[in-house]
């Protein structure tokens, strides 16, 4: 966790320009969220101030996700997840489909992707901390969700105020809590995977063409989008 690590005003105007989108999107989408009762995931924009460059470059975040991966990281995914009033605790899972090889999915690997996340609004325990089991990405999944049961693994609420930086291993078991306020929950995501591996498991916007120019070559192969016509 790095807190306060973003700048506030950076984060207000993401939010600010984000929430007439976020709410136009739960309008259309409230009969079929998908990620379980009243709660949502959708794509973030890339335009600005959704989209900043700090959110994605920014030097203390990346020299954390290399260290633990490697120098040619990519970032494949930018979301948004909102669970709303209404919603419930979510099963704990890991963030990923399949393992990389299905003939020995506990078979004990390094990190090969990343998440880092922040929040567009306070996170307290009434509007929905997400939950993570400590350790449980070095487990055999059986034995966490057993070891998560008996209370013999620490299950932790991860409170965020504006500006902290969580960064989360995907395979540590986790689970979204329900919101009781009424106002929408919003934790923004980017993923940062080893540059070999890809699963296009979430939906993701495209780079507009202006934002895709204004990166130079670097940053450019930092970012896996697509990119608009
Ligand atoms: O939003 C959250 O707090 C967690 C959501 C989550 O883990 C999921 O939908 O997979």
């Amino acid at each position: 966790m790095l807190r306060a690590h973003l700048p506030k005003p950076l984060l207000d105007a993401d939010r600010d320009a984000f929430w007439p989108k976020l709410l136009n999107y739960l309008e259309v989408h409230h009969e079929n969220s998908n990620r379980g009762p009243c709660r949502h995931f959708l794509p973030m924009p890339f335009e600005p101030p959704c989209y900043a460059p700090e959110f994605f470059f920014d030097a203390g975040v990346l020299s954390i996700v290399r260290g633990v991966m490697d120098d040619r990281v990519v970032a494949d995914q930018w979301g948004c997840d909102v669970p709303l009033k209404g919603s419930g605790y979510q099963q704990f899972h890991a963030d990923y489909q399949r393992p990389l090889f299905t003939e020995a999915p506990d078979l004990p690997l390094p990190a090969y992707m990343l998440n880092v996340s922040f929040s567009l609004a306070p996170i307290t325990g009434a509007n929905g901390p997400m939950e993570i089991a400590a350790g449980t990405h070095r487990m055999p999944r059986n034995e966490a969700l057993r070891r998560i049961e008996s209370a013999e693994i620490e299950v932790r609420a991860i409170p965020l105020e504006i500006g902290d930086v969580l960064i989360r291993h995907p395979w540590a078991l986790h689970r979204g809590t329900p919101n009781g306020t009424e106002a929408p929950r919003p934790l923004v995501s980017v993923r940062y995977v080893r540059r070999w591996y890809a699963d296009s498991s979430r939906e993701v916007n495209s780079i507009p063409p202006a934002v895709w120019r204004s990166l130079n070559t670097d940053l450019q192969s930092v970012m896996r989008f697509p990119v608009g016509e």
